[in-house]
């Protein structure tokens, strides 16, 4: 039996390239050496309000995306995370092994709050639903960008104290970042991750944004006062711009390295541009194939909750059973 691999996307806002670059990207290159279960976490999208019109039709779209991006559902399970309830009965179960401090420590969950009045217990408890998205399935890897690091050093922590609780139940996950493109930086503000929910127009480049948007943004990227590359140490706007470029066109740090060095900022930009244009544009096309055909979308998604349902209700049982809960 292959090992399995679990990863997962909040149908929040617009899929861009930092999502892209530092985990769907590497959904679809495990895929094949992998039983893979990508999931559409709808219910971690909750833990901020959501418009709900909205949100139904975001994880449609972002179905289609994925299917776009290559996700095969020959060779990987795709799923909405509430479609399968034994997601939220083993989050139940972990929250009860996990202590709050760990919680309170979550840097995102510091961030995400501190732009709230008030904030539900939700956001507190999100790592928790995560380490049981990815623990449900017995996951051997786990594909995300680097601003996920921290829930899945927690994620094993949660795992271990569990199993040295009630004896050995879990595999213990390893986290899988890109070398190149685990932290995507905002075109606006390079100090800061690219963020779905960012609101800056010149933040994010979205997967399926137009690639006349794309050039512009692009071209009006925050740089630095240098007229050029300095290879050697480029500013955060610049070193992001390569980042890009790097995990698009996946060239070597030599060839990287001889391109560039003191090419100027208008042309490096431009290049930046068509790279990322030329790679997304048979994903649009895919994509806009893809929603044409009526029902292919939810079919996916229902064949994909059919698939791993026994795989979920198979640990929730494990999980009962080791903890004397009544089955
Ligand atoms: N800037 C980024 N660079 C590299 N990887 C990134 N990811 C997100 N932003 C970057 C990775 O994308 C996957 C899916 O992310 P998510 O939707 O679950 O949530 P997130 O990390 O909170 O992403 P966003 O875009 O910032 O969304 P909002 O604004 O809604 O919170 C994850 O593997 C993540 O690491």
């Amino acid at each position: 039996m292959k090992a399995r691999v679990f990863s997962g996307i909040q149908p929040t806002g617009n899929p861009h390239i930092g999502n892209y670059l530092g985990a769907l990207k590497s959904w679809a290159k495990v895929q094949y050496d992998y039983e893979s279960i990508y999931g559409i976490v709808d219910l971690h999208a909750i833990t901020l309000y959501q418009n709900p019109t909205e949100l139904r039709a975001k994880i449609e779209e972002l179905a289609g995306v994925l299917l776009a991006i290559g996700i095969d559902p020959k060779h990987s399970a795709l799923i909405v995370q509430s479609a399968v309830p034994a997601h939220t009965e083993l989050s139940w179960m972990l929250t009860c092994v996990t202590p709050v401090g760990w919680l309170e420590r979550m840097t995102q969950y510091k961030a995400k709050s501190a732009t709230q009045e008030t904030v539900g217990d939700g956001l507190l408890q999100y790592p928790v639903l995560m380490a049981a998205d990815i623990l449900l399935y017995q996951a051997a890897i786990v594909p995300v960008g680097d601003d996920q690091s921290q829930h899945l050093e927690l994620t094993r922590d949660i795992a271990q104290r569990f199993n040295s609780l009630y004896g050995e139940t879990f595999r213990v996950p390893a986290t899988h970042l890109p070398t190149v493109g685990a932290r995507v930086m905002g075109l606006d503000e390079p100090d800061k991750k690219m963020s779905k929910s960012a609101k800056g127009a010149g933040h994010a480049v979205g997967i399926l944004e137009p690639p006349d948007q794309i050039r512009k943004k692009i071209m009006r990227a925050t740089t630095d006062s240098q007229p050029a590359v300095n290879i050697e140490a480029p500013g955060a706007g610049v070193e992001n711009l390569l980042g890009i470029f790097q995990a698009f066109t996946e060239w070597s740090n030599e060839q990287m390295k001889s391109h560039f060095a003191g090419m100027r900022y208008g042309d490096l930009k431009k290049q930046v541009a068509e790279a990322v244009i030329s790679h997304l544009e048979p994903i649009q096309k895919r994509y806009r194939e893809i929603t044409a055909e009526p029902g292919y979308i939810a079919g996916v998604l229902r064949e994909g909750a059919e698939r791993v349902s026994p795989w979920a209700n198979d640990t929730v049982n494990k999980v009962k059973r080791a903890m004397g809960i009544y089955t």
